[in-house]
């Protein structure tokens, strides 16, 4: 690269030679001494008071923002390139920041999402004003729903012309408000270390995305300022009353389980402190629907996830409890909703509430006491302060329950092949006998199960045979299930599982999406090929329909089949070859164990991206939302000879 540095017109005159040094890319940054809070926008040729109590450094807006990000190690950000965040992309390589140029931005968001999940490490999401930034909507608002800290940089039109109506502008800051958790627009150029450090700040406080918005016309100013260092907090034990009484609540407990919800994987030890305390309680632990990593499923106290398609154990079990302990989780509602046409939730059981967000607590079910805390220390807590005795109570019968009721759902699983239709429809069984020799999403899912490594990041996506999948891999660690969350957007398999390869490459990551949602992120497949992309393993489920909506149709529309049917001349797996990757589709059982077991070792050993096809008949479980959903009425009806024409 030249030497040469270019200045803008206005710092090429001889008066403000000395700040145009001070510009150059190769040249430090000033130490100036100057009596200063935050900062100030330099005046050429203004010579500073020293004041020995402040180390104020003098730097370019960009190299403020891009040394808070250094100083918090945001080192991976995802995005589409665009002129208003040039004036920081230009310093990424040199600041050690690497930049994952998408094919769109809503995929671009969910790898961030996938990233951190899979990390722990904050990721930051960054795109192009107007255009760019309405496309992260999507992803920010599903990060939000998976407790996803995330640093989201959202450059806007700048201050000299916004509010003209002029281009690539739109209300950035009103746009994400239900987005975020804490969002805040840049004043003033020497105002942006501060307020990124705040962000991100923010974002860690709330586990959730921030927003920063910065008119694009603050880049490229010379400020003086002093970098601000970050302030951890210590996360709270939770008030030590309500842990006392929590703890008296379980001692004297007949049968306890603990529900494991996100905020057990991302509390440090959270898993752990749950198991010390369900061994000393012999209580089950079920995980909270799309959280099925925040237990190991090999231990004997496993219940498995609640919710639909689950596991029928935990929901057996719950249904037994006179205390429940719900840690880390805001109970959202698909964890506590019938499943399998059974109410399990126990409205009767005390229920013991811990979230981190106070907002959340007894937000969905009335509590008989709510701790804010840390999942973790709050488990540690509650343990130290049990009962001696504390489990005792019909401790074995409890354990033989579990055991009991456990061993009947595997043996159930294992020999469910088919769904069900519901009386007085009859898809599935038309679906079975019009394709009698594809396989069934369960009979995939039994071979997925088989080849799965043990230690591999699985993502899912919104749609049946995903949902379908809750009850089949289990886990033995966190951060290993990246489900697309409350929020439900279709497209997020393949992203999440691009951005989970990318923050732990050494481990082996397979992303599981329906065909019609993968249609919505599979532009990614033109992105990930690309020199330094990290390999992944893809399965898409091929059964020609967006067949979640496909069921509701089945059951409250008479088989009215509108918008739910798919291309059926697309292959993903020629789609996948096109863009220089490997693409193979399946379609028996034997077939797709050995391509997902080769697949897997080829994006080990050989650095392959390989979309595994899974050709499958079109039989469809549970619906979603049963409880969301009715027989329409007709009362005036509706004729096609009312249709006017547009004059
Ligand atoms: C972005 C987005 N659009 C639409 C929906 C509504 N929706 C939920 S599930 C689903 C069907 C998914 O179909 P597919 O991915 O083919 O999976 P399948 O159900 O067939 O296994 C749709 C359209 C959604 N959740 N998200
Ligand atoms: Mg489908």
């Amino acid at each position: 690269m030249s030497k040469m540095v270019l200045l803008p017109r206005a710092l090429r005159s001889g008066t403000v030679a000395r700040i145009a040094a001070v510009h150059s890319r190769h040249v430090a940054p000033t130490m100036v001494l100057a009596p200063r809070l935050f900062g100030s926008v330099a005046q050429p040729g203004v010579s500073k008071a020293p004041a020995a109590e402040s180390r104020t450094m003098r730097m370019t807006t960009e190299e403020a923002f891009v040394k808070v990000l250094q100083q918090r190690g945001i080192d991976n950000a995802f995005g589409i390139i665009g002129s208003a965040m040039m004036p920081i992309s230009d310093l990424f390589p040199a600041a050690g920041v690497k930049f994952w140029d998408c094919a769109h931005e809503y995929t671009a968001g969910l790898m961030s999402d996938g990233y951190t999940r899979a990390t722990g490490r904050m990721s930051m999401m960054i795109a192009q004003n107007g255009p760019g930034i309405t496309n992260f909507v999507t992803p920010v608002k599903t990060a939000y729903w998976n407790h996803t800290p995330l640093l989201v940089i959202t450059p806007q039109a700048a201050n000299k012309t916004i509010g003209q109506g002029g281009f690539q502008e739109v209300e950035q800051m009103a746009m994400f408000r239900d987005c975020v958790c804490y969002q805040e627009e840049v004043r003033d150029p020497s105002r942006i270390p501060e307020v990124l450090n705040r962000v991100i700040e923010k974002a860690i406080r709330g586990s959730a995305p921030a927003q920063m918005n910065i008119p694009r016309d603050m880049w490229t100013k010379i400020i003086d300022v002093e970098l601000p260092a970050g302030v951890t907090l210590e996360r709270s034990p939770g008030g030590q009353k309500s842990v006392a009484a929590a703890a008296a609540l379980l001692s004297g407990a007949r049968f306890p389980v603990i529900l494991n919800g996100a905020g057990v994987i991302l509390s440090e030890g959270g898993i752990e402190a749950s198991k010390k305390l369900a061994e000393k309680l012999s209580a089950p632990v079920c995980c909270n629907y799309q959280h099925n990593d925040a237990f190991p499923g090999s231990h004997p106290l496993s219940a498995g996830p609640l919710g639909y398609n689950g596991s029928k154990a935990a929901m057996e079990l719950i249904a037994k409890a006179d205390v429940i302990l719900a840690l880390g989780t805001r109970l959202n509602p698909f964890s506590t909703l019938p499943a399998y046409n059974t109410s399990y939730w126990p409205s009767q059981a005390k229920l013991i509430q811990v979230d981190i967000n106070e907002a959340r607590i007894g937000l969905t079910k009335p509590v008989s006491i709510g701790i804010q805390g840390d999942a973790a220390l709050v488990a540690e807590g509650i343990l130290e302060k049990l009962a001696p005795t504390a489990g005792d109570a019909d401790r074995s019968n409890r354990e033989d329950t579990i055991k009991v009721t456990k061993a009947s759902w595997v043996k159930e699983l294992a020999a469910m092949d088919h769904e069900l239709d519901d009386a007085g429809t009859s898809w599935n069984e038309r679906s079975r006998t019009r394709h009698p020799e594809r396989m069934s999403p369960r009979i995939a899912w039994r071979s997925i199960q088989k080849v799965l490594p043990s230690d591999a990041i699985v993502s899912s996506d919104i749609g049946n045979n995903c949902a379908i999948g809750n009850a089949y891999p289990s886990f033995e660690s966190g951060r290993k299930y990246l489900s697309p969350g409350l929020f439900g957007p279709c497209g997020y398999g393949f992203p999440s599982i691009i951005g989970a390869k990318v923050g732990q490459p050494d481990v082996p990551v397979v992303g599981f999406a329906g065909d019609g949602a993968f249609g919505i992120s599979m532009n990614e497949l033109t992105a990930c090929g690309r020199n330094d992309w990290p390999p992944v393993t893809m399965v898409v489920f091929r059964n020609f329909q967006w067949g979640a909506e496909k069921r509701n149709t089945t059951l409250w529309y008479s088989d009215n089949f509108v918008g739910t049917e798919l291309n059926v001349g697309v292959r993903y797996a020629e789609v996948a070859k096109a863009c220089g990757l490997k693409g193979v589709q399946v379609s028996t059982p034997a077939e797709l164990e050995q391509e997902l077991a080769s697949a897997i070792e080829g994006q080990m050993q050989r650095n392959e991206t390989t979309l595994i096809e899974v050709i499958l008949n079109q039989e469809l479980g549970e619906p979603f939302r049963r409880d969301a959903m009715t027989v329409p009425n007709v009362v005036a009806g509706i004729s096609g000879d009312d249709m006017h024409k547009q004059p």
